[in-house]
């Protein structure tokens, strides 16, 4: 049996900080139209896709940068995207700041259906980056400053399938594909705005390209799901970001990219179906998975290193065993 969405990974290039509300939608639609065009059901945007990625730079009082954040979606600047969506009969998945009538900020995504409507919502449950103002760095990574972390990762039925969502850092945590595998999802879309500059440890720089695709693949293929990594690319306010958008398989193949770092939409026509070949075989969770010997250390916040290792003196006490349960 074959269940087909076909896909859209719409990777935005940079947003610039002058960068006005209704040209930045203008580029959407233009996107969505391209999805229209390719025959797309789905189209997904990036990452805090309305705004330049403004975590990079520090505010003395949150409330100066209240312009970065939506309101109310739609509101009146993104109602011409679920107009068009509509109209069109594509869906799309969009990435924001929100703000909350009772003042929570989060970094949000939502997906959006073929009639408009807003079917599901997500916030960024692993926040990178800082607390406070760090001057030596080149650029803030502020977004532990500007957003409160979100409480889960769900799963919604639409398009014909089982979709979650996440977003960009929460892409390198196998939790965040666990989680949602767990719920029998089939299609991961996950935005994201990842410097090239990792300011903590310069040695990955080089590896920003690699890393993203190991984790995109290894969530794909260790979960049976489709995963969508979709970036804003190229030299935003002085910051250069990753591109490399891509849409890959169950399997762990990649079915699709974008090669430039502008605004670009790559598609890829997805069989759902193609994850039972994962969910049913290898990665028959029901049937191979044993939560009775992870779930003393997965519950941890951080590593729960034995003595005897932590010490180096590895051999003279628990250190061999391998159950986890001496460990408490
Ligand atoms: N926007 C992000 O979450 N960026 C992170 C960086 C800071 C490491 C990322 O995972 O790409």
């Amino acid at each position: 049996m074959s269940r087909f969405v076909t896909v859209g990974a719409a990777q935005m290039g940079p947003i610039q900080r002058s960068d006005t509300r209704p040209e930045v939608v203008e580029r959407l639609l233009a996107l969505l139209h391209s999805g229209a065009d390719a025959g797309c059901d789905l189209v997904v945007f990036p990452e805090l896709a309305l705004t330049t990625f403004f975590p990079r730079w520090w505010v003395d009082d949150l409330s100066e940068a209240d312009h970065f954040y939506e309101t109310e979606m739609p509101g009146p600047e993104t109602r011409p995207l679920f107009d068009k969506a509509k109209q069109l009969g594509v869906g799309f998945h969009l990435g924001y700041a929100e703000l909350t009538p009772d003042g929570h900020r989060y970094n949000t995504a939502i997906l959006v259906e073929r009639d408009g409507t807003i079917v599901g919502r997500y916030r960024k449950v692993h926040l990178p980056g800082h607390e406070d103002h760090e001057p030596w760095r080149a650029f803030q990574h502020l977004e532990r400053y500007y957003f409160e972390p979100g409480d889960g990762f769900a799963v919604h039925g639409a398009f014909g399938g089982v979709v979650g969502m996440a977003i960009c850092n929460d892409r390198r945590w196998p939790e965040t594909y666990r989680v949602l595998g767990l719920q029998g999802c089939e299609l991961a879309l996950i935005g994201y705005n990842t410097p090239i500059h990792y300011a903590p440890d310069p040695d990955q720089d080089r590896l920003q390209g690699f890393h993203n695709r190991l984790v995109l693949q290894s969530g794909a293929y260790q979960n049976g799901m489709w995963v969508v990594g979709v970036a804003k690319a190229g030299e935003e306010e002085g910051c250069a970001l990753l591109g490399e958008s891509a849409i890959i398989g169950p399997s762990g193949e990649v079915h699709a990219t974008c090669t430039t770092e502008g605004d670009e939409l790559a598609v890829a026509r997805v069989d759902l179906d193609l994850c039972a070949d994962y969910k049913e075989t290898l990665f028959d969770f029901e049937r191979y998975r044993r939560p009775e010997v992870y779930g003393a250390i997965t519950g941890q916040r951080g590593p729960l290193v034995p003595e005897g290792i932590r010490e180096g003196r590895a051999g003279e006490s628990e250190a061999s065993n391998d159950t986890g349960e001496e460990y408490l």
